[in-house]
């Protein structure tokens, strides 16, 4: 069942970042700023939070144990978001996962890829996902958090 909470059960939305992603703030702060990942998970949470809804995170470097994640949540969650990393434009293995799991997804990423490298450019999840968010950095999650609770709060959502 994917559809809104029912009874006292709160939305449950999934914060999924993929490789290298637990490094935020450690390097790179022209590209991707000093923020950490547990700042953004704080501010998920808390974007969430406001709105009644409850937030599981989870990081990997592993594509499997990130398709794993989704599998074994499908039934729990209501909504994804999710910044995959470099596997955004990688992996069909992913992308079938987002697909098969048939919850509305919101696509999140600090920078903005369009602006970089060419491989950048494609996201092979974007076409399963409900939208993207990019180049909008750490305020770029609350955004993808209202934009999805907007998304479920709809008539007829899934
Ligand atoms: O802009 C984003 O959020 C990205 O998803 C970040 C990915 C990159 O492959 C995507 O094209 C865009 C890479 C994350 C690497 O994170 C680092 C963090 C600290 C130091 C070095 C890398």
């Amino acid at each position: 069942m994917t559809g809104p909470a029912t009874g006292s059960r709160p939305l449950t939305l999934l914060l999924v970042h993929g490789p290298n992603l637990n490094l935020l703030g450690e390097r790179k702060p022209e590209v991707y700023g000093t923020t950490t990942l547990l700042d953004i998970e704080a501010d998920v949470a808390a974007a969430a939070g406001a709105r009644g809804a409850a937030v599981l995170s989870f990081q990997s470097n592993h594509e499997g144990a990130i398709i794993d994640f989704l599998h074994e949540h499908r039934r729990l969650a209501n909504g994804v978001v999710i910044n995959a990393g470099a596997l955004t434009h990688t992996s069909v293995a992913l992308r079938d996962a987002i697909e098969a799991v048939n919850l509305p997804v919101v696509e999140v990423h600090i920078s903005n890829t369009h602006a970089r490298e060419g491989f950048r450019h494609v996201s092979l999840i974007a076409p399963v996902c409900l939208g993207q968010v990019t180049g909008l950095g750490r305020p770029g999650y609350t955004a993808a958090v209202n934009l999805l609770l907007d998304h479920l709060a709809a008539p007829g959502a899934s």
